[in-house]
């Protein structure tokens, strides 16, 4: 009955995607933000203008209930894959909008799993709502200039506390996404009376903060101007200057990051809708051109060469889009009390796992996609360039590869080898399911193998080493990935497409991890040589 009513819920989506949301996001791209400083009188402005479709599809948002849908639950644990599947219809037609939705799901979770106190039950109230005149946005203002990656040891902002208990922050945040939001969730140091503060991870507070007053005027924010990006240029981001700008302490004082955290997870899974989503659309434009173009005689379609590309693409889009269908049903279950303690894990564990692989498949797919259409796809009228660019972003933000990586290790720590062990009876029970397929036997076996190799490589030691991180990172996505094509591909019903799309998955290096620690590439020597090959000297003289 669910799978009923939310298929009529895309369909009536997508139509609308179609007819009315991708002119939508057409216009956002060619009309991007405007910042202006000063009016005609010398006056600071600080506005920053966004376009009449951008307006709309915070609207459309609403009416979609692209937020709300995860917070409502009226599918009890399968509201949150409800979400993620409009989102992933949604993502590449948004104009950007996907950005400030991401935020904004991140920061009612971190509402929600404060227990949304009274305090903020009304902007909870604003960022789940169904109403387009009630609906807010909000961004995530973490990254200053000394650190975007090392936030514990990056910021500076000051937060001082106010006769009334609230706080006045001031700083500089060198990177705010959608600055356009009407509130936020940032991170900073709450000074004591002397004016000193706690350095480290430990002395970060989260604070709540409404971006501009009830009359539009900006909270003592000063605006320094916009970021000139590569990409995602429909959204705003700009540097900010905090200057006495009001804001609630929402987290325990020192628990900034465990507490902002919260928003990290869930951006970080909008990340991977947005890198899976990228795929499946320059793959659908590559599929549909391959129909049309003719080149030497023949369509596209009709040469094998251009087939096994796009197949390869297809491999590698099917395997990504099931690991985040997967994270979006543990989701699920862990916001309905349905999730066992082994799932919660495993959740923990796959976010940073699906964010890292799929920013990186995703950012290669694309490219390649582009060279589908030869010198076309490199014009900016067809709209591919805009997606390419878009893409780019998608290892980057939130935690690039390697600190990602890193975040793979802090799960695998704090759990002291617990998540691995359910990582792999996971895998093992995926498995089962195709136990007895003739079609699907190699695949089996060759994803036991991997799940073999990682556990002993885990268990000797790399599982604590930082320069493992990455390639473990890798064998535990491809090792994953692995298995849901192949529980996939067993079930009743399944295609050819599903079996081979599995097959071609598990023939590719399902374990870098294992294979590279054979070949010593973890030993302290091999670290001495990396440095050495990056800077042409002899081991020892770097520098
Ligand atoms: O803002 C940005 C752009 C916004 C645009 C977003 C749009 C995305 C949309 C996609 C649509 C297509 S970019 C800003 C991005 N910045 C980051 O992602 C930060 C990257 N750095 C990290 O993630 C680091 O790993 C840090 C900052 C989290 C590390 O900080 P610490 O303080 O050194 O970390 P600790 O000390 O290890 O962790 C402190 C606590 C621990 O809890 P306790 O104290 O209870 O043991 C950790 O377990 O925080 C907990 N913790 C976590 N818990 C840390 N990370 C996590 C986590 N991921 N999940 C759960």
């Amino acid at each position: 009955q669910v799978q009923e009513e939310v298929s009529q819920d895309l369909e009536k989506f997508g139509n609308r995607l179609l007819t009315e949301i991708q002119p939508l996001a057409w216009e956002c791209a060619l009309n991007p933000p405007v910042f202006r400083q000063y009016d005609a009188w010398g006056q600071r402005l600080d506005r920053i203008s966004t376009c009449s479709a951008w307006n709309r599809m915070k609207e459309i948002a609403a009416e979609e209930g692209l937020i709300a849908e995860a917070y409502e639950r009226r599918y009890s644990n399968w509201s949150r894959v409800h979400q993620a599947i409009k989102l992933y219809l949604f993502s590449s037609f948004s104009g950007g909008f996907n950005c400030p939705l991401a935020m904004t799901d991140g920061a009612a979770k971190v509402i929600e799993s404060l227990g949304i106190p009274g305090s903020l039950k009304n902007v909870f109230d604003h960022l789940t709502s169904r109403d387009p005149r009630k609906f807010w946005t909000s961004g995530q203002w973490m990254t200053e200039r000394k650190g975007g990656s090392d936030v514990a040891n990056g910021t500076e902002t000051l937060a001082r506390k106010q006769p009334d208990g609230t706080y006045h922050l001031y700083g500089f945040k060198w990177f705010t996404s959608a600055a356009d939001s009407d509130v936020t969730l940032t991170l900073a140091r709450i000074a004591d009376a002397q004016g000193r503060v706690k350095q480290g991870s430990g002395g970060l507070s989260l604070f709540f903060l409404k971006v501009r007053d009830e009359d539009g005027k900006l909270n003592n924010i000063k605006v320094q101007r916009l970021k000139d990006k590569l990409g995602t240029r429909q959204m705003a981001t700009a540097e900010l200057w905090l200057d006495g700008t009001k804001a609630t302490l929402i987290s325990a004082e020192g628990r900034g990051v465990a507490c902002i955290s919260n928003m990290l997870n869930i951006t970080r899974i909008h990340n991977v809708i947005g890198a899976v989503a990228s795929m499946r659309r320059m793959i659908s434009l590559s599929r549909e051109y391959a129909l049309r173009r003719v080149a030497f005689g023949k369509l596209l379609k009709d040469h094998p060469l251009h087939m096994q590309t796009i197949a390869r693409m297809e491999v590698q889009t099917r395997g990504a889009f099931l690991l985040l269908m997967e994270i979006v049903r543990l989701l699920g279950l862990a916001e309905t009390n349905m999730a066992s303690e082994q799932d919660q894990l495993l959740l923990r564990l796959l976010i940073p796992v699906a964010k890292l692989y799929t920013g990186k498949q995703a950012s290669a797919v694309v490219v390649e996609a582009m060279e589908c259409f030869g010198g076309q796809g490199y014009m900016e009228d067809t709209g591919l360039p805009v997606i390419v660019r878009d893409t780019l972003v998608l290892p980057i933000w939130e935690g690039t590869t390697n600190i990602l990586s890193l975040d793979v290790l802090r799960s695998l720590a704090k759990s002291r080898g617990q998540v691995m062990a359910v990582f792999i009876s996971t895998v093992q029970r995926k498995l089962e399911v195709a136990s007895g397929s003739e079609k699907l036997e190699a695949a089996v076996k060759l994803v036991r193998e991997a799940a073999s190799l990682v556990q002993t490589a885990a268990s000797s030691g790399v599982a604590a080493m930082e320069i493992a991180a990455r390639d473990l990172s890798y064998s535990l996505a491809r090792i994953y990935a692995g298995a849901l094509l192949i529980e996939h591909a067993a079930q009743p019903g399944s295609s050819p497409a599903d079996v081979s799309a599995a097959q071609r998955w598990c023939h590719q290096e399902l374990c870098p991890v294992g294979a590279e620690l054979r070949r010593g590439s973890y030993d302290a020597e091999a670290a001495l040589l990396d440095g050495c090959l990056v800077y042409e000297g002899s081991p020892g003289a770097r520098g």
